[in-house]
């Protein structure tokens, strides 16, 4: 079997990301400093348009924010339709760690980061706003399969989900997102969502999802793959079983669309799979190596 992961990502982008999350952990921090650590590198990244700053806005120019971060001792935080703040991930945490919730969404999870000591700032870059005008001239809604792996593509919809599992097989996730470009305003996505976008369970694993969130939201995606796992399947075929019901259930209606899942077991055995080929995900061993593989798929 393949060496232990201890951090995987979804993406080609994940490689940076494990890399400031493999930093954090080799000083000693936890696998939620890590991932934090990890997921804040898109964010900030202006070049990543589906991810915090730089992410492409929705239908009406808002750039709005999702995500989760969370571990397999129930502690968890969530953001959802978040706006003017850099770091998504790190207002989930602080949901986690000074609020009795579990997840706060639109103005009142901006309140909460402005109050909790987070700066505004202006998410929407002039290359997004760009793309955004260029969109507007059809202001026709079509995501576009893996385009996360295409930058400036002018509907790239990239989401990076992380997991970690520790030398003692405990588990943790993160995913941060500005989902789907030129949504619908006030849309939310699979990824803030537990069970949907991520989903860790002590004992068993943990599962992230990337693409089309509706897709996955329809079948608590994450939390699928999970349940698939414990019942014994390993990482790769919890995240096809998941693919094939996708597939089954909605047919023709996601013939075009992109739904990856990847999945980690306690014993830091990876897989994912996706609906259509070129998703790929960035996996990262005790000793910080990190190997980018591409997942199987469907079609
Ligand atoms: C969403 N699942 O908001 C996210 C988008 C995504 O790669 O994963 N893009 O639906």
């Amino acid at each position: 079997s393949a060496p232990r992961a201890l951090f995987v990502s979804t993406w080609d982008f994940g490689v940076a990301a494990n890399a400031a999350a493999y930093a954090r952990w080799k000083a000693r921090g936890t696998l939620l400093d890590a991932l934090e650590a990890g997921a804040q590198v898109p964010e900030s990244d202006p070049t990543n348009h589906s991810v915090g700053y730089g992410g492409y806005p929705d239908r009406d120019g808002h750039v709005t924010l999702d995500a989760i971060l969370m571990d397999d001792a129930g502690n968890m935080g969530a953001v959802a339709a978040l706006e003017d703040i850099m770091h998504p991930i790190s207002v989930a945490r602080r949901v986690m760690e000074k609020t009795p919730h579990t997840m706060l969404v639109g103005e009142g999870a901006r309140q909460f980061a402005l109050a909790q000591g987070f700066k505004p700032v202006k998410l929407l870059t002039p290359e997004a706003e760009a793309a955004w005008r260029d969109w507007l001239k059809t202001a026709k809604y079509q995501p576009i399969a893996n385009s996360e792996n295409q930058r400036g593509s002018a509907l790239d919809h990239d989401t990076i989900g992380m997991l970690a599992c520790g030398p003692d097989g405990r588990l943790a996730g993160a995913c941060t997102t500005s989902g789907m470009a030129f949504k619908l305003r006030g849309r939310i996505g699979d990824s803030p969502q537990a069970g949907c976008g991520l989903f860790v369970e002590k004992g068993v694993g943990g599962a992230t999802a990337t693409g089309v969130g509706e897709e996955v939201t329809r079948i608590a995606g994450t939390a699928r793959v999970v349940a698939s796992m414990r019942a014994g399947m390993t990482p790769a075929a919890a995240c096809r079983e998941a693919v094939l019901h996708i597939a089954a259930l909605r047919g023709v209606a996601v013939k075009d669309a992109q739904v990856g899942f990847l999945a980690i077991d306690t014993h830091g055995q990876v897989g994912g799979y996706a609906l259509q080929p070129g998703f790929t995900f960035a996996v990262t061993d005790l000793e910080g190596r990190t190997e980018v593989r591409a997942a199987e798929s469907l079609t």
